[in-house]
């Protein structure tokens, strides 16, 4: 199948599964459920869970296995953009392509649309492995995502992040900043993918890696898209880094220095994947394009 083709088909089963788990509310709490459907369905790439389902699908078959722990990445990378589109945060306007969660619901609710989707997440992940016979690679995939989402993964890069505003940063501590900030979920979804499809240690080492790169990568490119990119492809504004003064790639690097690098690290990632040949083609196209991505 061409790739194209096949990455609709995981972006289908992942926002079928989506719209299955979080269906609208008529209760009392409906207004933080309608808050947590608007940006959850608006129309994210769903990168993180189709990586999830790639990884798997190196070594296993039934998808079904792994889409509760994909629809929860989803969750937390949703929450994530929600409360980092807060006026105590970054402050923005747009995301996915429509007015950001507080312009629409207010400041309180996008905060408790975060919060619930953070929930919701951990509620997807354990409600499946309790149910599991062996629930040994579910519990240790739910482990790998709580982990990177955590101190030590995303919200321990958000606060260094946030930290160095308006401030000259060293390499080392972007470097921070973007594998935990970015990197780590990504990279957690490919592993978390390769533990529930039965990858041997090394399979789950090299995917971990893989997604280092890839979310390096991937940030990387953003930070060049927020200089140069087309804002009606994007969904968002562009020039919020410099608005914001963040010491990004392009503008410690220079924008020459930072494609090279992106193409350095794709270079990487492909050479990793070669050791699963053929099966290994659609993660090796994924990655180009990624590449090349002008939203
Ligand atoms: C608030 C704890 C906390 C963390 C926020 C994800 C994040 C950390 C901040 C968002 C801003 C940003 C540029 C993060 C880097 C990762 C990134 C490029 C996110 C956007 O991901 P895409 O492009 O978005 O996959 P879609 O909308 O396609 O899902």
């Amino acid at each position: 199948m061409e790739w194209k083709q096949q990455l609709k088909g995981y972006t289908a089963l992942i926002n079928a599964y989506l719209e299955e788990q979080l269906k609208e509310a008529e209760g009392l709490n409906k207004t933080v459920v309608e808050a947590m459907r608007y940006s959850l369905m608006a129309g994210g790439k769903r990168l993180r869970p189709v990586l999830m389902l790639a990884a798997y699908k190196l070594f296993s078959e039934d998808l079904n296995k792994v889409l509760p722990y994909a629809a929860a990445i989803e969750m937390i990378h949703t929450y994530s953009l929600i409360h980092d589109d807060l006026p105590a945060m970054d402050n923005d306007d747009y995301r996915r392509g429509k007015p950001t969660n507080h312009k629409v619901f207010g400041e309180g609710i996008a905060i408790l649309a975060g919060d619930g989707l953070l929930n919701y997440s951990y509620e997807l992940m354990l409600r499946d492995a309790v149910e599991k016979e062996n629930p040994r690679p579910y519990l240790r995939a739910s482990y790998e995502l709580a982990a990177a989402s955590g101190i030590n993964g995303m919200i321990g890069g958000q606060t260094v992040d946030l930290e160095s505003e308006s401030k000259l940063i060293s390499a080392d501590t972007l470097h921070y900043i973007h594998t935990k900030k970015t990197a780590a979920i990504i990279s957690a979804s490919l592993k978390a993918g390769a533990i529930i499809g039965g990858g041997t240690d090394t399979d789950i080492d090299r995917m971990e890696n893989i997604g280092t790169s890839l979310g390096l990568a991937f940030q990387i490119q953003d930070d060049i898209l927020d200089i140069v990119g087309d804002q009606e492809k994007l969904g968002k504004n562009i020039g919020s880094d410099e608005e914001n003064q963040k010491s990004t790639y392009p503008a410690i690097f220079g924008l020459e220095h930072s494609y090279k690098k992106v193409r350095e690290l794709t270079e990487e990632i492909n050479k990793s994947l070669a050791a699963y040949g053929e099966r290994g083609a659609f993660l090796v196209e994924l990655s180009r394009y990624l590449m090349e991505r002008e939203a």
